[in-house]
């Protein structure tokens, strides 16, 4: 299924007086949101191909009907995805869930839809059928050199599917870690990571980066070989200036300031990319947004004001990743709501009056600070969200549209109901 033109055209059409009205409204009150137009119009989220079937749990997973078997209806979807609001122009791919055996074709179907590849990732964290070596006790950190040059030539590999595709990045998120204590010499396992990426990384072509993603915990339960931003940043440093740091939102300990960590990543140069979700509990790849918005808010305001203290691009100098997959919703609305959220924390924090802020911190004025950061967090600026999207020939109410040209029913319709995504 494709959406077409006139599809939005009309939608836009019947919607318009109603968004304008509001649109107005907002830039009377906000005349300085204007200037975050332009920004947020070169803004692109990557869709993860690993996001567009129904994610599961262990204790069992709900088919959502219509759902991508194959790469080519994945980047359809993204597609669908990015027809309606033209800020999903990006897929971070999955090796091997998503190996592109026609690498011509894949890529003229994404050109064709507007789609570029962000980074490609490797998994190292399961079993494949057919494989020599069982990564059940680690990949890169393993006691057994073979199991580590296994995972190293995988990861080589991965670089090797992404050059064909156009990808500048390769993410590497190691479940490696132990469940009990004793199980595992930290310092060797340590140094094992530190070696086998070392490999990895000299396989890098010139112009790529390579982003190291840390998580807390799970499925390890007692250490994570890259448990935090520490270690992350430890081997980034370690590597060189192609190698930084990934920051997943859902793989931090329950409370950590993300915000802080961010804001000291772009100080050394070393933040690579981003993961969106949200979480109550962990990692619970909960909708973007969907829990902690001023949380998400604080981050974007890190990141905005540490960027532009590096000179940075905002849309392309990091790399933007949703990396969520819940098991109850259309996973196109969810996609659809996580970008929206982005965009409005991003948008937010566009809105800080920096100078001010700077001016209450060097008087220790408290108040003022928080006045300056929830005023920006409290202004709704949906309007202005849906003003980019229109601009770009996207939908004013991407959702509502999704809904009235009934996509997944079309897509039941295409593919059967009982079709099932790869991945998890
Ligand atoms: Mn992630």
């Amino acid at each position: 299924m494709r959406i077409e033109k006139r599809q939005i055209e009309q939608h836009n059409d019947g919607v318009y007086d109603e968004h304008a009205l509001r649109l107005e409204q907002l830039l009377v009150q906000r005349p300085s949101a204007r200037l975050a137009i332009p920004l947020l119009e070169a803004f692109q989220v990557a869709i993860p191909s690993w996001a567009l079937g129904a994610g599961g749990t262990r204790f069992g997973r709900f088919s959502i009907g219509g759902e991508p078997g194959n790469l080519t209806q994945k980047l359809e979807d993204i597609g669908l995805l990015h027809a309606l609001n033209r800020s999903s122009g990006a897929v971070s791919l999955h090796i091997p869930w998503d190996i592109p055996t026609d690498p011509e074709a894949i890529r003229a179907l994404a050109q064709s839809l507007g789609i570029r590849f962000d980074a490609v990732n490797s998994n190292t964290f399961q079993d494949q059928p057919g494989q020599k070596h069982s990564y059940k006790f680690g990949s890169l950190q393993h006691v057994n050199k073979a199991i580590r040059q296994q995972a190293i030539a995988h990861n080589r590999e991965v670089i090797e599917y992404g050059k064909v595709l156009g990808s500048t990045a390769l993410t590497v998120w190691l479940s490696d870690g132990s469940n009990f204590p004793g199980q595992l010499n930290f310092r060797k396992a340590f140094q094992h990571v530190h070696e086998s990426l070392s490999e990895i990384y000299s396989a890098l072509p010139e112009s790529w980066r390579l982003l190291i993603e840390y998580k807390a915990f799970e499925p390890n339960f007692y250490s994570m070989t890259v448990g935090d931003w520490g270690q992350s940043l430890l081997l980034a440093n370690k590597l060189g200036n192609k190698a930084f740091t990934l920051v997943d939102l859902g793989h931090h300990l329950p409370n950590a300031n993300i915000e802080q960590i961010v804001s000291l990543l772009l100080m050394e140069k070393k933040l690579g990319g981003f993961h969106f979700n949200d979480s109550k509990y962990g990692d619970d790849d909960l909708t973007v947004g969907s829990i902690r918005p001023y949380q998400l808010f604080l981050i974007f305001q890190e990141l905005v004001e540490g960027m532009n203290a590096q000179g940075m691009n905002h849309a392309n100098d990091l790399a933007w990743m949703i990396d969520a997959s819940h098991n109850i919703k259309d996973p196109l609305e969810d996609l659809l709501q996580s970008v929206e959220a982005i965009q409005l924390a991003y948008a937010q924090a566009l809105l800080v009056d920096t100078e001010a802020l700077e001016s209450a911190r060097i008087s220790n004025d408290t108040v003022l600070a928080q006045e300056i950061l929830q005023d920006a967090f409290r202004s709704d600026l949906r309007p202005l969200i849906a003003e980019v999207r229109r601009k770009k020939g996207g939908a004013l109410y991407p959702l509502q549209l999704y809904r009235n040209l009934n996509v997944r029913e079309n897509l039941i319709k295409e593919r059967g109901i009982i079709s099932k995504a790869t991945g998890l």
